[in-house]
C-alpha cells in the first residue's frame, strides 16, 4: 500500500456519505485559465495554499488561507490552487470557497477526484479549474470526468508523472497537462522529470504545467526553458516570509 492508495481509499469512504446526486448551484461561468497560458508574458504561476502534506507534515498551518491567497495575488500569481483534502493535507472546501469568493484570478480545486460528485462540489464551492490525476483513474473514468468537467465550463489540468501516464492522457486530447515532478507513490521529487518528458512530448498544441519541487529562480527558468507555459508552486511559497518577493523571484 502506498500513501496514494490510502488517500484514494479515504476518498472512496467519504463518497459513501455523499448524496447520490448533488444539485448544482447557479453561479457565474468559471474564469478562463487557458487564455492566461497563451499570453506571451513569461511563465504563468499557480500559487498553492497547502497547509500540510503527507510527506512534509505541517508546512504552514498558521497563516489564514485568505491572507495567503491575497499575498499571492499581490505578488502577481496568475492562479491560486487550494488543497481541499482534509485528512492528508488539512484543507477544506471552506478554504477554497473563501479564496474563490475573494480573489479575481482563477482558482484550482486541488484534490483527488475519482467521482463526478467531487466535480459538482468543486463547482458549487467556486472552483474555476479542477485537477484530474491520471494515475488514480482508469481510461474510461478519466474520459468521463474530463467530459463532465468540460460540460460545466471548468478548466481541467490532467496530471501525469511519467511517460506511460502521459500517453494515456494524450488519448483524451486535453488542452492542459500538468507534469508532476513528485512521484505520488514514493514522494521522490525531481524537476528533471518535466525536462525529460517535454523533450520527447512537448508540442505547441498543449499547455504544459510543471508541478512540484520548484524552489528557486533557477528552477523556474529550467521549467520555462523546458517548454512549460505554467508552474505550480506550493511549499516554497508557503514557507516564505516574504511571499511577494518570492513570487517576483520565481516569475523573473
Ligand atoms: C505543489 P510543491 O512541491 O511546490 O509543494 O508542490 C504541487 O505541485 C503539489 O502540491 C501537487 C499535489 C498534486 C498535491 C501536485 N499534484 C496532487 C496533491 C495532489
Amino acid at each position: 500500500m502506498t500513501i496514494l492508495d490510502d488517500i484514494v481509499e479515504v476518498k472512496k469512504q467519504e463518497l459513501l456519505d455523499y448524496p447520490t446526486e448533488i444539485k448544482l448551484i447557479t453561479r457565474e461561468k468559471p474564469l478562463d485559465f487557458k487564455g492566461g497560458l497563451d499570453a506571451d508574458n513569461g511563465i504563468a504561476l499557480i500559487s498553492e495554499v497547502k497547509r500540510a502534506s503527507p510527506s512534509q507534515g505541517d508546512i504552514n498551518n498558521i497563516m489564514d488561507p485568505l491572507e495567503q491567497a491575497d499575498a499571492y495575488v499581490r505578488g502577481g500569481a496568475d492562479a491560486i490552487s487550494v488543497l481541499t483534502d482534509k485528512q492528508f493535507f488539512k484543507g477544506s472546501f471552506d478554504d477554497m470557497e473563501r479564496v474563490a469568493k475573494t480573489v479575481d484570478v482563477p482558482v484550482l480545486n486541488k484534490d483527488f477526484i475519482i467521482d463526478r460528485r467531487q466535480i459538482d462540489c468543486a463547482y458549487n464551492h467556486g472552483a474555476d479549474i479542477v485537477l484530474l490525476i491520471v494515475t488514480i483513474l482508469d481510461d474510461g473514468t478519466l474520459a468521463d470526468l474530463y467530459s463532465y468537467a468540460s460540460s460545466l465550463d471548468l478548466n481541467i489540468i490532467v496530471e501525469v508523472h511519467d511517460e506511460e501516464e502521459l500517453k494515456r492522457a494524450l488519448k483524451i486530447a486535453p488542452a492542459i497537462i500538468g507534469i508532476n515532478n513528485r512521484d505520488l507513490k514514493t514522494f521522490t521529487v525531481d524537476i528533471g522529470n518535466t525536462e525529460q518528458l517535454l523533450a520527447k512530448y512537448g508540442t505547441d498544441d498543449i499547455h504544459f504545467i510543471a508541478e512540484s519541487g520548484i524552489h528557486t529562480a533557477e528552477d523556474a527558468q529550467r521549467m520555462q526553458l523546458a517548454g512549460a507555459s505554467g508552474m505550480l508552486v506550493g511549499e516554497s511559497l508557503m514557507r516564505s516570509d516574504s511571499i511577494e518577493d518570492k513570487i517576483q523571484e520565481l516569475k523573473a
